[in-house]
């Protein structure tokens, strides 16, 4: 027997409704067999009640896009009859499908997503007025929130820069000198709710060192009896560094005694994407887990070539078992 749809807010604690309604004894029990949700959702025994179970949190985020893009959560029900033992697998009077429709809410703050953090730009001292500086984008994972970017400008950085807005992405302008901060708001309004991310971006007259994609640094693991000059970072975890003057970059792994590493060695890709460099990492031995470490704390440090600016990341290596 299939019931009419539930639409149920991702939000919603509690009881959601009860299937009981539809139907025509009071005599009846039941119990929850499957969800297409897992442990999202509990059924009262006596009142047929579905409830969100306690301790779950309903999130249309990650259920939809885990479900092909679908709201939709099918439960099947079981109804036993109250006469019988429950447990009989005789007892079933009959089985129920109950679908609910996940809702979406705007229960998400926006997210700023430039890859690199902290958010960090340079201007040169006789930049033109209204020469581009930085762009900082926004966007809001809940589904019908539309995003909006203000901005406040630190001491007297107004003083200094211009902030132009194009849908949810904010160009920083200079009109002149110093270390500057500007913060941009980006508010997600869907309805009456909405929710405000601050970002500060700090514009500096002059040079930057570079800058890593991961500030606290990398973990890479890697496995035992490879090949020499092994690639241990894959496409989908490579290591990336931006020059800001621009210039081209060179890294070195260095070891506990702050020497070149003699195992491990990092190289940058003959390109960059707007001063953005990819980086990989290799094993230039074979390793052996019996004879060598497990565990190698590292730092990798970059170095431009024209500036001679470096900054150094943690690396740190794992074998795992
Ligand atoms: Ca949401
Ligand atoms: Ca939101």
């Amino acid at each position: 027997m299939t019931l009419p749809d539930k639409a149920v807010q991702e939000t919603a604690t509690g009881v959601l409704f009860s299937v009981k309604d539809a139907l025509d004894s009071s005599n009846y029990r039941y119990t929850l067999n499957s969800s297409t949700y897992a442990n999202a959702f509990m059924v009262d025994i006596v009142s047929g009640d579905v409830s969100v179970a306690a301790g779950f949190t309903l999130d249309y985020e990650a259920f939809v896009p885990a479900n092909n893009g679908s709201e939709r959560i099918e439960l099947t029900i079981i109804v036993h009859d109250s006469f019988m033992a429950e447990d009989s697998s005789e007892n079933v009077v009959k089985t129920l499908l109950q679908h609910v429709i996940l809702s979406d809410v705007n229960d998400e703050s926006p997210v700023f997503i430039n890859e690199f953090y902290p958010y960090y730009a340079v201007v040169s001292l006789n930049a033109a007025a209204y020469s581009h500086v930085y762009s900082l984008s926004a966007s809001d994972p809940d589904r019908d929130a539309h995003v909006s970017l203000s901005h406040e400008f630190e001491g007297n950085a107004g003083d200094f820069f211009d902030v132009t807005f194009s849908n949810a992405v904010a160009h920083i302008k200079p009109t002149e000198d110093q270390v500057l901060r500007i913060t941009i708001k980006a508010t997600d309004t869907a309805g009456a709710s909405s929710q405000v991310t601050s970002g500060v971006v700090e514009v500096k007259v002059g040079t930057r060192r570079p800058q890593f994609n991961m500030e606290n640094g990398y973990t890479f693991k890697f496995q035992e009896d490879n090949v020499i000059n092994q690639k241990i970072t894959t496409s989908q975890n490579r290591m990336k560094v931006k020059s800001f003057q621009p210039s081209n970059i060179f890294l070195v792994v260095l070891d506990e005694f702050s020497q070149p590493s003699e195992l491990f060695e990092a190289r940058v890709s003959g390109s960059s994407v707007g001063c953005v460099f990819d980086a990989d990492l290799h094993v230039r031995r074979v390793v052996d887990f019996e004879r060598d470490p497990h565990i190698y704390s590292l730092t990798l440090r970059a170095t431009e070539s024209n500036t001679v600016l470096t900054s150094t990341t943690r690396l740190l290596q794992e074998m795992p078992t």
